[in-house]
């Protein structure tokens, strides 16, 4: 749920990325923060994503996102842990969230993590009484630059999902990052003016 800071004015907007281990969420974030601060053109995106370190929990990003509603906006990213050995933090996570970025991994011998997380991810939901029908969320098929990635659109066919919601990624090449945040933003935004 958006909610304002009322010391400064600040409208704020949390989004959830969410995939089982080693989908690339993490390198999500990361990429947002390397194109965010104009680091990319200089050194090469896969040379510092393979290099800095993996969180353990999970990760947080805020990101400006100009001016919602005639107010200053700022987007909350976070990865949700794959695991849930302390469910406290994924319930945290999960608390007042506005939209979701599912981080889907592509390569077919992690194609049944997915649907894994898909059950859990239900699960904790639940328990809080959300309504995913009610959260706006898009898909990323990510690692799709590996030797066994399904492709794109047998992906999409398979798990019968809507074609604007959808979006190809080699995150660690920063591709499809963006376009997937920007749908998410837009998704989130929509609703709420
Ligand atoms: N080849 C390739 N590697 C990726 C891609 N996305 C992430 N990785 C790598 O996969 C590993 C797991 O990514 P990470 O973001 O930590 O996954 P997380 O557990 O979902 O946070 C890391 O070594 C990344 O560099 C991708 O699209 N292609
Ligand atoms: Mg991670």
């Amino acid at each position: 749920m958006a909610f304002i800071n009322e010391a400064t004015g600040d409208i704020h907007f949390k989004v959830l990325y969410i995939g089982s281990q080693n989908s690339g969420k993490t390198t999500n974030l990361q990429s947002i923060y390397l194109q965010n601060n104009n680091i990319s053109d200089e050194i090469n995106d896969v040379t510092i994503l393979e290099h800095i370190p993996r969180n353990t929990f999970f990760d947080f990003l805020p990101v400006s996102y100009g001016t919602v509603a005639e107010r200053n906006s700022r987007i909350h990213l976070y990865t949700l842990p794959s695991h849930n050995l302390w469910p406290s933090v994924n319930i945290s996570l999960m608390l007042g969230v506005d939209g979701i970025v599912n981080v889907i991994d592509s390569r077919v011998r992690y194609l049944d993590k997915y649907e894994n997380q898909v059950f859990n991810t239900r699960k904790l939901m639940e328990s809080l009484q959300i309504d995913p029908k009610n959260i706006p969320s898009v898909y990323q098929f990510n690692h799709s630059d590996a030797y066994d990635a399904i492709p794109f659109s047998t992906l999409k066919k398979n798990y019968s999902l809507p074609d604007e919601d959808c979006f190809e990624a080699i995150a660690i090449q920063s591709k499809g990052v963006k376009p997937s945040f920007l749908k998410i933003s837009e998704k989130i935004i929509q609703k709420i003016v």
